[in-house]
């Protein structure tokens, strides 16, 4: 399987997917280093057990997929978010960014509202860069989904970072109710 088509999509999704699992959750005995990153030789010996793909597909995977998820460097890759493992990935802080959302269910927004938004399972809260694609990230979970707006500029006064994963995600630490509001 070569590059990615109309006709094998759902494989590309597939093995995304199951690369993000391997890079952001259970690496195994894939050597993962402490940026995060495994030789893309390795990664690919272990999803070839699976499907029938080559290393063209997971380069294709990581650079035209429909969301940037994945960086390869110097012949490794990593997840750029998403880890549950304790992995540094250090991805720059954005210090001039403004606003940021989260799109989540009705009844977590309700939550975060009042205690905050938390990592939960994973290592940061991720962020997204505009509405539209918190919208995406809230339909994961919920058909219509509750956008937060996150006011990154005050939270930043008082000391909270703001890391940029990709143009769409940013991932920082908890953040309190107070710089928390809800898009209506
Ligand atoms: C919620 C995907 C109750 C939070 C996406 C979210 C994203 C709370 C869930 C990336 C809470 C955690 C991450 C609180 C947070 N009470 N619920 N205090 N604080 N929550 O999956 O942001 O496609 O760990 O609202 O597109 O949904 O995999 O985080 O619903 O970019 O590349 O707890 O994963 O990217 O869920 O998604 P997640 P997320 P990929």
């Amino acid at each position: 399987m070569l590059t990615i088509t109309e006709s094998n999509r759902d494989l590309a999704v597939e093995v995304s997917k199951f690369m993000s699992y391997l890079l952001r959750h259970n690496p195994r005995d894939l050597q993962i280093d402490d940026k995060g990153f495994v030789r893309l030789s390795n990664l690919l010996k272990r999803v070839k057990e699976r499907y029938d793909v080559n290393e063209t597909f997971i380069r294709d995977i990581a650079h035209a997929g429909d969301k940037v998820r994945f960086q390869i460097l110097n012949g490794k890759i990593r997840a750029l978010y998403g880890h549950t493992i304790e992995v540094e990935v250090e991805l720059p802080e954005d210090e001039g960014v403004k606003i940021l959302y989260h799109g989540t269910t009705a009844a977590a927004a309700s939550e975060i509202l009042k205690g905050g938004l938390g990592p939960m399972k994973r290592r940061f809260v991720h962020l997204s860069a505009t509405r539209e694609i918190a919208r995406e990230v809230g339909k994961r979970r919920t058909r219509n989904p509750a956008i937060l707006v996150i006011d990154a500029e005050k939270a930043r006064r008082d000391g909270i970072r703001f890391h940029k994963a990709t143009d769409s995600v940013y991932l920082s630490k908890r953040i309190p109710p107070k710089y928390v509001k809800k898009l209506e």
